[in-house]
């Protein structure tokens, strides 16, 4: 092969691969950034696949060691442009610690989760059980492809207006979600699932999706009212199923035997 075939090829090569580049477009990325004075931060990178799916990576640390860490990725089809919470701004009731009901007003419901396998629909959104651990250190690796059918309608047409939160904070430094700390999670009460600490479900970091892609929020979404009422119920109502398996894994016993004939 002369020198001038091989250039030709490596250039039509090229020319092939351009469709690769332009996917690539659609990497963004999100740092994720303390809450609740966790000392959690992390970075986030997702792309979309050429098939449609959606890659993940995080990689996070200063968690809480050795506990499961329920992530998400928060937001709405609506394309609302949410924003993570602070204190000063949602910490409704000046307790001095957010909860993820004071949180979910900035950074939306659950719209993906992020579990380690199966599922990620809202439904799977608290399921510890398949839900990343930090290890001994509080460092937490994750990476996972979901296929084009996991990956929620809407989704990847509004990845300028998503966050990606990790929860479970130790408010008390026991290392361990307790009733002790907190008290109980007033979100899981209000679905009707008791006996959840609120340090499982309080947001221990939250990062806004950014990206060269990602910078056009939809300008048709419910700007002024928020999400339409179906649009947050819908997911809330959803977690309540999930939080049954979050209170199960934590050892709320009466849950604990439903959450074994659910066979997950
Ligand atoms: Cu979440």
């Amino acid at each position: 092969m002369t020198l001038r075939t091989w250039l030709t090829l490596a250039a039509a090569s090229a020319l092939l691969s351009l469709p690769t580049i332009a996917a690539a477009d659609t990497t963004v990325t999100a740092d994720l950034v303390e809450l609740n004075d966790s000392g959690a931060r992390g970075t986030v990178v997702l792309t979309v696949t050429d098939a449609g799916g959606l890659k993940v990576s995080i990689h996070s640390k200063g968690l809480v060691p050795g506990q499961p860490h329920p992530q998400h990725i928060h937001g709405s089809a609506g394309g609302h442009h949410f924003m993570c919470p602070t204190i000063k701004d949602n910490d409704t009731d000046g307790d001095g610690v957010l909860t993820n009901e004071e949180a979910s007003g900035e950074y939306g419901t659950i719209f993906m989760a992020l579990t380690t396998r199966g599922g990620a629909t809202p439904q799977d959104g608290l399921d510890v059980a398949r839900m990343p651990a930090a290890d001994k250190s509080g460092r937490l690796d994750y990476e996972r492809t979901f296929p084009a059918d996991a990956v929620p309608d809407g989704l990847l047409d509004n990845l300028g207006s998503l966050h990606v939160v990790q929860h479970g904070i130790d408010v008390n430094g026991n290392e361990k979600y307790d009733l002790d700390a907190l008290g109980e999670s007033t979100f899981a009460a209000n679905l009707g699932v008791p006996n959840v600490p609120e340090e499982a479900t309080d947001p221990a970091s939250c990062g806004v999706v950014r990206g060269a892609s990602a910078a056009e929020p939809a300008h048709d979404g419910p700007e002024m009212g928020g999400a339409p009422v179906a649009d947050r119920n819908g997911p809330l109502l959803a977690a309540g199923a999930a939080l049954l398996l979050l209170s199960a894994a934590l050892g709320a016993s009466a849950i604990g035997v439903r959450r074994r004939s659910s066979g997950r």
